[in-house]
C-alpha cells in the first residue's frame, strides 16, 4: 500500500505535467481575448421568422455553405461530398460537377458564364462547360491558405477573401480561438492574370459582395463582428470604412439584394459558455488542446440570423430562429425573384423563406 501511493502520485504528476505541456507549451494557438460587441437584446429582437421556412434538397445537399443563382435562374451550391449541385428552375436537382474534397465554400457567377468557386484548400477555381481551371492559388509568392468567398465585377476584376494565412479550413476554430487578424482580401485581374493584395490584417475576412453600382466592396470581418466598405471608385477610392459593426453574430456570406441592399448571414457564435471562452486565454488554450470541448460548447444549435442592411449600414430587416429549432448556423442568404434562399454549414438542406415580405415584393412569398 505504502509503495503504491508514491507510484500513483508520481503517475498523477506525470499526467498533469503532460497535460500542461499540451495546453501551454505545445498549444497550436497564441490566443488573445476576443472582444465581443455588447448588443442590447432590444437591438435585434427575436421574431423566429426562420422557423417558418421550407426545406428543399433535404438529404441531397451536404452542408451547403454558399449559394449562387445564374442568369437562367438555376441555383448552385457546393457541398461537403465534393459535388457542385444544381437546382433547376423546374425544381429538379442535378449533380452538376464532381470537384472532390470537402472544402468548397463561397461561390459567384462569372461575368462570362460559369462559376467562380472558392476551394479553401485549392484556391480560386473557375468551373464551366470546358472543365475546371485554377484562377489563383497564391498571391505575391504566398499561398492562398483559406479561400473563402468571391465576387466578380462587370469590369472583370475578381475579389476574394483569404480568411486566414495561419490556419486552414479544418482549423477555423483555432483561428477563432486565437482571434488575430491573419486574413486578407485579394484582387485578381483576368486581363493580366495577376493576383494582388488589396487589404491585409483582417480578422477572418469572410463574405465579399459588390454594391449595386460597383463603387465599393463589402467585406464581412467575422471575428470583429462587423462588415467593412472598401471604396473601389469615386473620391474615397482606396479607403476602407465600417459599413456596420456591433453585430449580434459573426458575419459570414454577404450578397447583394435585388433592391441594392445586402443580405448578411450571421453565425450564432454567442452564448454564455462561448462568451466566457472568448474572454479567457487559458480557456482558449484548453479548448485548442482538447477539440472535443468545442463540440460541447460551439457546435450546438444556436441562433440562426440573417439581416438586410442598406448601403448606409442601417438594418432594414432581421430574420432569426432564436434557438436553431428549424435551421441553425446559417452561412448564406441569397435573394432571387423575391425568395430568400439560405445555406448552412450544419444542415443537409437549403431553406426558402416563405410568408415574409421581402424588399420589392408585391406580396408574400409562397413555397416552390
Ligand atoms: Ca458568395
Ligand atoms: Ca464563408
Amino acid at each position: 500500500m505504502s509503495s503504491r501511493l508514491p507510484a500513483a502520485v508520481t503517475a498523477l504528476v506525470a499526467i498533469s505535467v503532460a497535460y500542461l505541456f499540451r495546453i501551454i507549451i505545445y498549444s497550436p494557438i497564441s490566443p488573445n481575448p476576443l472582444h465581443l460587441p455588447w448588443v442590447p437584446s432590444s437591438a435585434f429582437p427575436s421574431n423566429d421568422i426562420l422557423q417558418g421556412v421550407v426545406k428543399i434538397g433535404e438529404g441531397i445537399v451536404d452542408r451547403p455553405e454558399d449559394l449562387a443563382v445564374d442568369k437562367e435562374g438555376s441555383l448552385y451550391t457546393a457541398t461537403r461530398d465534393g459535388w457542385i449541385k444544381k437546382l433547376h428552375k423546374n425544381g429538379s436537382w442535378e449533380e452538376w460537377r464532381m470537384m472532390g474534397g470537402s472544402s468548397m465554400l463561397g461561390m459567384a457567377t462569372a461575368v462570362d458564364g460559369g462559376l467562380l468557386v472558392c476551394d479553401a484548400e485549392k484556391g480560386l477555381l473557375k468551373v464551366d462547360e470546358g472543365g475546371v481551371t485554377v484562377v489563383a492559388s497564391e498571391v505575391e509568392g504566398s499561398k492562398i491558405r483559406f479561400a473563402d468567398d468571391v465576387i466578380q465585377g462587370a469590369d472583370g476584376n475578381i475579389y476574394l477573401s483569404d480568411a486566414s494565412t495561419k490556419f486552414g479550413f479544418h482549423e477555423w476554430i483555432l483561428d477563432l480561438l486565437e482571434a488575430e487578424p491573419h486574413g486578407r482580401v485579394l484582387k485578381h485581374d483576368p486581363s493580366t492574370g495577376t493576383t494582388s493584395l488589396l487589404l491585409s490584417h483582417l480578422a477572418f475576412p469572410n463574405g465579399v459582395a459588390l454594391s449595386s453600382e460597383q463603387h465599393f466592396l463589402v467585406i464581412c470581418e467575422s471575428w470583429k463582428f462587423r462588415c467593412l466598405k472598401h471604396w473601389l471608385k469615386g473620391p474615397s477610392q482606396g479607403k476602407t470604412e465600417t459599413l456596420i459593426e456591433n453585430l449580434p453574430g459573426a458575419p459570414d456570406n454577404v450578397n447583394l439584394a435585388e433592391d441594392g441592399t445586402f443580405w448578411i448571414a450571421l453565425l450564432g457564435l454567442r452564448s454564455t459558455g462561448l462568451d466566457i471562452l472568448h474572454s479567457s486565454k487559458v480557456a482558449k488554450r484548453i479548448v485548442a488542446a482538447f477539440p472535443t470541448l468545442w463540440q460541447k460548447l460551439g457546435e450546438r444549435k444556436t441562433r440562426a440570423m440573417v439581416i438586410n442592411v442598406g448601403e448606409d449600414g442601417k438594418v432594414k430587416q432581421m430574420l432569426d430562429d432564436s434557438r436553431g429549432k428549424v435551421v441553425t448556423f446559417v452561412t448564406s442568404a441569397v435573394e432571387y425573384e423575391g425568395y430568400l434562399y439560405l445555406g448552412s454549414l450544419l444542415a443537409n438542406f437549403i431553406v426558402i423563406t416563405t410568408g415574409i415580405h421581402l424588399p420589392g415584393m408585391e406580396s408574400e412569398c409562397a413555397p416552390l
